[in-house]
């Protein structure tokens, strides 16, 4: 047998450190998540991406940035950005990470196969290099594991008391919105429901001793939390004015709700990814009707 050669040592050495780091990130993100009470489906690690259809590894320790691709829904004419939230919530923390990447909306047809058969052709699915994330919460906590600036994490009480003041908002939203005729007893009872979580989200904001305006602790830090419902808070801002024909007074009845809208789609990072626009997102949501 051959001895091997310190090229050889050293990428041992960097598959070691770096199973033993990607091990830690997902050892936290299943922390989080069990800590916020959630489920998640399960990333790629670097022993199970080979049966994934990926390559195996010979960089370094940790990721480097760049080599970025994030696969996207896309919108109508089949090319440019759809109105997907949960990809929203990714571009939205890569910008505000200053991370390069490649933006790809991607048909059915056009899914890479190693997508469709490794990952069922999940999107957003973030590839970096010679791995692949799906799972939007997954991807927001890999980029924020190993590209630490700024930090958007936040652990603790105050974490669980904001994840539990935006629970079951956005399946609320999307019932309400999803269903027609607006104005029947049925949507009425939807819209309630709705109301319901945005009466949660209220009083969590106005809560006293906060100081900043977003979702976390005193308000001061821009979290995952912020990305993630930003673009979920902007298709139900879109959807109530273009789709169900403005049944709630969101500046007259939660004004706080409405405050924090303004605050997070003011944001650059928001900005920067909101290209996709209110037509994009009422063909979207009007696709269910
Ligand atoms: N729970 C997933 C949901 C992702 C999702 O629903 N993606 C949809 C659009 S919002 C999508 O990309 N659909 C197009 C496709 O799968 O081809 C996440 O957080 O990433």
């Amino acid at each position: 047998m051959r001895p091997l050669s310190c090229h050889s040592y050293g990428f041992l050495l960097g598959l070691t450190l770096r199973t033993i780091i990607c091990n830690a990130f997902l050892l936290t993100v299943r922390d989080y998540n069990t800590k916020i009470g959630r489920t998640m489906a399960s990333p790629s690690t670097p022993f199970n991406m080979a049966r994934r259809g990926l390559e195996t590894l010979e960089e370094g320790a940790t990721p480097l940035p760049g080599g970025m691709t994030l696969y996207v829904k896309p919108a109508q004419d089949g090319k440019s950005v759809g109105d997907c939230p949960f990809a929203h919530f990714v571009r939205m923390v890569l910008h505000e990470k200053g991370l390069e990447y490649e933006l790809l909306p991607t048909t059915q047809e056009n899914k890479p196969n190693w997508l469709l058969e490794g990952y069922g052709g999940k999107m957003p699915a973030l590839r970096h290099r010679r791995e692949c994330y799906v799972d939007s919460d997954v991807i927001a906590q890999y980029l924020d594991f190993f590209f630490q600036e700024p930090k958007m994490s936040i652990m603790g009480k105050e974490a669980t008391e904001a994840s539990t003041a935006v629970d079951g908002f956005f399946p609320a939203m999307a019932k309400f919105v999803k269903h027609t005729p607006n104005g029947d007893e049925e949507d009425k009872e939807k819209q309630a429901a709705l109301e319901e979580k945005l009466q949660k989200l209220e009083e969590h904001l106005s809560q006293r001793g906060r100081t900043g305006p977003y979702l976390v602790g005193d308000g001061e830090q821009f979290a995952l939390l912020d990305c993630s419902m930003a673009p979920k808070l902007y298709a139900m801002d879109v959807c109530l004015e273009k789709i169900k024909d403005n049944p709630i007074d969101l500046k007259g009845k939660y004004p706080a709700v409405r405050k924090y809208m303004d605050e997070v789609f003011a944001r650059q990072s928001f900005q920067d990814t909101a290209e996709y626009g209110p037509e994009t997102v009422v063909w979207g949501w009007t696709s269910y009707h």
